[in-house]
């Protein structure tokens, strides 16, 4: 009977998320018929000021994608932005051509094209976002929610909050500011970035000077523009002044509220979306269980605030302790400034929100080193040990994998099957998210400090920090290795990785 049970109540909660009701077991034998995703335009009101953004919505008119347990990404992309676009599905697996980067083999879909993807999804929290120029910061953004049966027996209402920051000017303007020069000379960078991915020679930031300084890491992590305040002495935060944080494209003048029951049960999909903004998640009064981080489950650590870094995840559970209203927040950090969203049971009085409050920390991996896998890499010594130093400034603006500025860049060279360990050595300033494409990869050590982390897609290496990742190369293609700064990535972080479909490999 309770077999019986859970079959229904499964199925209404397939048929509330507006998709096929495929049940366990017959999941492989799903119908195809693709799902269709628009990339197209929207007028979004913020703080009570028009804005032309980007969106990605999916037929039910929703942002983004949920897919059924055992459901297949099978979608097709329709470009309606009136220029060219085309997105990456972070954190997934899929083939290296089906991974939205803007490879020659690969390249953005025009204005009206339709592009078909179709490969097996990991379940959890993902999300997706344009991978060409800076239409990220546009909000060419949405969740996507991959649920998995066990997941939907818990039987707990899901909560997107979905991150990011905003401004009312055009991130090409954003750009010309950080790098001092003209619109016209940051369009030209970006363009540079796309025509020649991967190939020697082309020309991209930095000035010369600077290339040749990268290798001296200690030359390049003088501070600049540092944040005042006794937690922030040297680091540089916030490179972008940001006119507003949207928390599910809302900000605390008029938040979303999120109705749940009466003692409510919630899993929490934090998502942060910002193109260059970290934050502080903060619970109140609620205690909350981090289940998962980047999709992949972890061993619940409990509490109320929780950093996140550039485009990373956070499943938290919650157990609402009594009737009322409970703001979930994101504080930005080293700021005073924050957003969020209102979960209140029926008919709980909602007061107004203010958007500034104490400053915040900056965002660190006090988190992180807390983290345990659940389903870690198997135990195995690495075929490859590579160490890539981090690096730049403010002044001028330009960021660096190993001293190489992309497209500069000389990738590296993996075979099928190989363990590879990397240690990302941070000699800036800054914290940098770095998201490896087509691969997950476990935490296993923090400044030298051995952890069986995480395994996850994106992590934080703090100014001046070392962390160090390892991952199987088993999937093989072309795959970014970059800084989720959208503006570090813009100007040089980001490198290549190349993996081979057979197990030879070849020393260079
Ligand atoms: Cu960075």
């Amino acid at each position: 009977m309770s077999k019986s049970f859970s079959r229904r109540r499964l199925l209404g909660a397939a048929l509330a998320a507006g998709v096929l009701p495929i049940l366990p077991g017959a999941v492989r034998a799903a119908p195809a018929i693709p799902k269709r995703l628009v990339a197209g335009t929207r007028v979004l009101e913020v703080n009570g000021r028009p804005a032309k953004v980007f969106a990605l919505t999916g037929l039910d008119g929703r942002p983004g994608l949920r897919l059924a347990p055992g459901e297949r990404f099978r979608v097709d992309l329709v470009n309606q932005t009136g220029t060219r676009t085309i997105v990456h599905w972070h954190g997934q697996l899929p083939p290296w051509m089906q991974d939205g980067f803007p490879w020659p083999q690969s390249p953005p879909i025009a204005n009206g094209a339709l592009q078909a993807y179709d490969y097996a999804p990991i379940p959890g929290t993902y999300w997706m976002h344009s991978h060409h120029g800076l239409q990220e910061q546009s909000l060419l953004t949405a969740p996507l929610i991959v649920h998995d049966a066990a997941e939907l027996r818990e039987d707990r209402q899901d909560v997107v909050l979905m991150l990011h920051d905003f401004t009312f000017r055009s991130p090409d303007e954003v750009l010309a500011d950080l790098t001092g020069t003209s619109v016209a000379a940051a369009q030209e960078l970006m363009a540079k970035a796309e025509e020649a991915p991967g190939r020697e020679g082309g020309s991209n930031m930095p000035e010369a000077p600077m290339a040749g300084m990268a290798h001296d890491a200690a030359a390049m992590s003088m501070p600049a523009m540092g944040m005042p305040g006794p937690h922030a002495m040297h680091m540089d935060l916030n490179d972008v002044h940001y006119d507003a944080f949207l928390a599910n494209d809302r900000t605390l003048a008029d938040p979303e509220v999120v109705r749940v029951e009466r003692g409510g049960r919630v899993r929490l999909r934090v998502i942060n979306g910002a193109s260059a903004s970290q934050f502080w998640i903060d619970l109140g009064e609620v205690v909350g269980r981090v289940v998962a981080t980047d999709g992949h489950p972890v061993q619940p650590v409990a509490g109320n605030r929780f950093p996140i870094a550039m485009a990373q995840r956070l499943d938290i559970l919650i157990d609402l302790p009594r009737t009322g209203a409970f703001p979930i927040l994101a504080q930005l950090e080293g700021d005073r400034r924050q957003t969020g969203i209102i979960l209140a049971t029926p008919v709980a009085r909602i007061s107004q929100m203010t958007d500034s409050a104490k400053a915040a920390p900056p965002v660190d991996n006090s988190l992180e080193a807390r983290l345990v896998a659940v389903e870690p890499l198997t135990s195995r010594s690495a075929d490859i040990v590579h160490t890539i130093a981090l690096a730049g400034g403010m002044k001028p603006y330009a960021w660096s994998m190993n001293g190489e500025y992309w497209p500069q860049v000389k990738p590296l060279m993996l075979a099928k099957g190989q363990r590879v360990e990397i240690d990302l050595v941070n000699h800036s300033m800054m914290a940098h998210p770095m998201h490896l494409h087509g691969h997950t990869f476990q935490v296993i050590a923090i400044d030298g400090r051995p952890i069986q982390g995480a395994v996850r897609d994106t992590v934080l290496v703090m100014p001046m920090g070392r962390v160090r990742i390892a991952f199987d190369a088993d999937n093989p293609g072309r795959w970014p290795f970059h800084c989720h700064n959208l503006y570090h990535m813009m100007t040089g972080m980001l490198t290549r990785e190349d993996g081979r479909s057979t197990a030879t490999t070849s020393t260079t």
